[in-house]
């Protein structure tokens, strides 16, 4: 008879004892069968399972003792059952010691109860009991407020040296402008830290391979070119340790010690005179222009020539200044052309009128020139007076600032310079005329590039410097009509820029990009597809949201934030990518100095309200550098 069947009906307990023999102790666990009547059956067998297995356990042990040896488990069946029967048939005669074995079997039970709850464990109970888990609670405890305290103090100690505050722990976090802005900051000082560790001194770095880089534009000296590029940003964004470093670094800087070979005069210009002018313009610390002084003034045989027009390259050294090989004897539109607003603002600044002098004499040569419908050609030739190269005409390469520096110098001035305003209106307009392209299938905005009367139809990255330009033209602009018809073209090339990083396979845009009758804002010419960590593309955007306000220049420079995390973080820096179209590009290593002067500047200030660098007060160089407008 199974357990099952007498737990359908409540036995007494006499009759449990008789009836139930067999050995089962483990299926004499409560809930495992039937409802109601059922469940107190099987409470009951609980309870009367156990006085059972004791019963049996007194039969073994009597039969033991009776026998003198433990009987096999037959044996001990065949016992039980001889007892069993021996009770059943003998119920009357046997009642009493049925009651002594009762009274024993519950006094054994009342032992084994008692034990149950005093003897020792073996440990696993001691595990839950109270006072343990309130021991596991109290660390629990301790160990939370440890770490509430470290966390304090580690705030503590970033507020007090006022570096980047506390990481969001991922990209995603960053989610408002404020939150964007600080996950900027953090770039930034990554890639600080890298130059910092790895090319202290050196002019760029190599962030995978982790060591210093220079161009040829640095000459071969180590002229710290980053740290000099970079000072503004950090003072900017409140890197003030990195910043203090920089400085210390720059008062023992001796630019004619370290320069060595041929250096670029327009570079030297734009980044070392203009970074240190800014760094000056921002802090007020004389040392700054000291130094900015010393470099300019280094460069100033580069403008003896017949027509003042200043050479590309020269040797501190010794003074020796050249053109390029290349070049056929002749300077660049780009680089002599922007020399004004650091020459101009320096003389301001120091009462040294020399600076303002060279500048002066190379736009007064220009403007007496005739020029080819209004355009201005890429080469000219030192003679004096000087004559036009080949009809090469861009916004982009070799071109570029020249456009920009008029309007800014307009601008640096308090508007005050009017000659310079109608030429750069001049300008502009004729390049509209000519140069002004609008794509067929996608009505993209684009300014070809011109060689004497044929069209090329590309763009560069370089030139898309040109939508802020004209923003910034829109923004200053007293003419409504006028304003309006610049902050559009200014729209339409930030579009057609983004859509340039829209079609790449990286989100990120290539150098160069064409319009034919099968591709727009792409290139499929392999030697135009790098990414060199330039600025021009969020320079525009920076501009259309100051102007705008529309929320998608800041989302498409975020996505651009996210896409530099992506594909141009390196090791310890970030670096240019040899193809934009390439899901998995290969880095080029160079950690370009313009990252922090420039795209990390305009990354972070589109972050930020606009009262950090109010656009009625400040005007940036060609290498985001500002400087204060004179009233
Ligand atoms: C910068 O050095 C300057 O913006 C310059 O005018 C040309 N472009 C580079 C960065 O792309």
């Amino acid at each position: 008879m199974g357990p099952v069947e007498i737990y359908h009906s409540v036995p007494q307990l006499s009759e449990y004892l008789v009836l139930e023999t067999s050995y089962q102790p483990v299926r004499h666990l409560p809930g495992f069968y039937g409802t109601g009547k059922e469940k107190l059956g099987k409470s009951f067998s609980f309870f009367s399972g156990k006085i059972h297995f004791l019963d049996s356990f007194i039969d073994s042990f009597s039969a033991q003792a009776y026998l003198g040896s433990f009987p096999s488990f037959s044996e001990r069946r065949n016992s039980e059952n001889v007892k069993s029967a021996n009770l059943k048939n003998d119920m009357g005669l046997r009642s009493h010691e049925q009651l002594v074995v009762c009274v024993g079997v519950m006094f054994l039970l009342t032992v084994c109860i008692t034990a149950f709850f005093f003897l020792p464990s073996g440990g696993a109970d001691l595990y839950f009991r109270e006072e343990n888990s309130v021991h596991v609670r109290d660390t629990f405890i301790r160990n939370e407020a440890l770490r509430k305290k470290e966390q304090e103090e580690l705030l503590k100690k970033a507020e007090e040296a006022n570096p980047v505050p506390i990481p969001k722990p991922e990209i995603g976090a960053a989610d408002d402008a404020e939150g964007r802005r600080i996950f900027v900051k953090q770039m930034i000082k990554f890639a600080w830290d890298g130059y910092r560790k790895y090319a202290w001194g050196e002019n760029e770095l190599r962030p995978n391979s982790r060591s210093g880089h220079s161009s040829s534009i640095f000459g071969y000296g180590k002229t710290g070119a980053t740290i000099i590029d970079a000072i503004d940003t950090l003072f900017i964004v409140g890197l003030k340790e990195e910043y203090k470093e920089a400085r210390d670094w720059i008062a023992e800087f001796n630019f004619k010690d370290l320069a060595k070979g041929d250096l670029s005069v327009f570079e030297t210009n734009i980044r070392f005179t203009g970074g240190l002018l800014s760094a000056y313009a921002l802090t007020g610390d004389k040392m700054f222009l000291t130094k900015a002084e010393d470099v300019a003034t280094l460069l100033l045989p580069a403008f003896e020539t017949p027509s003042g027009i200043p050479y590309s390259l020269i040797d501190l050294q010794t003074g020796r200044a050249k053109t390029y090989s290349w070049a056929s004897g002749k300077a660049i539109l780009s680089e002599y052309g922007s020399i004004q607003l650091e020459f101009d603002y320096l003389s301001n600044l120091t009462g040294n009128p020399i600076f303002a002098q060279k500048s002066n004499k190379i736009r007064d040569v220009l403007t007496a020139m005739e020029k080819p419908e209004g355009l201005y050609p890429i080469y000219i030739s030192m003679d004096n007076p000087p004559r036009w190269g080949q009809h090469l005409f861009s916004m982009g390469a070799m071109a570029d600032s020249w456009y920009e520096y008029l309007l800014k110098q307009w601008i640096a001035t308090g508007k005050t310079d009017q000659r310079t305003k109608r030429e750069y209106e001049e300008a502009i307009f004729a390049m509209e005329k000519r140069m002004l392209y609008k794509s067929e299938q996608s009505n993209l905005w684009y300014f070809a590039k011109l060689n004497g009367n044929r069209v090329e139809h590309t763009f560069e990255h370089l030139a898309c410097f040109s939508g802020g330009m004209v923003v910034l033209h829109a923004m200053n602009e007293e003419n409504a009509t006028i304003a309006q018809h610049y902050m559009d073209l200014g729209k339409n090339i930030g579009h057609t820029c983004h859509e340039s990083y829209a079609r790449s396979t990286t989100g990120i845009g290539p150098e160069s990009f064409q319009f034919t009758s099968s591709i727009e804002a792409k290139t499929e010419r392999r030697q135009d597809s790098y990414y060199i960590l330039r600025p021009e593309v969020v320079e525009t955007w920076f501009y259309l949201w100051r102007a705008t306000k529309d929320e998608k220049y800041r989302q498409w420079a975020w996505d651009h934030v996210q896409n530099l995390e992506k594909y141009a973080k390196g090791n310890a820096g970030y670096s240019g990518i040899r193809n934009v179209y390439d899901s998995n590009p290969e880095q080029d290593d160079v950690q370009q100095s313009f990252l922090f002067a420039e795209l990390f500047k305009y990354l972070y200030l589109i972050f930020s309200d606009d009262d950090v660098l109010p656009l009625d007060q400040w005007v940036f160089n060609t290498e985001a550098h500002p400087f204060r407008i004179r009233n």
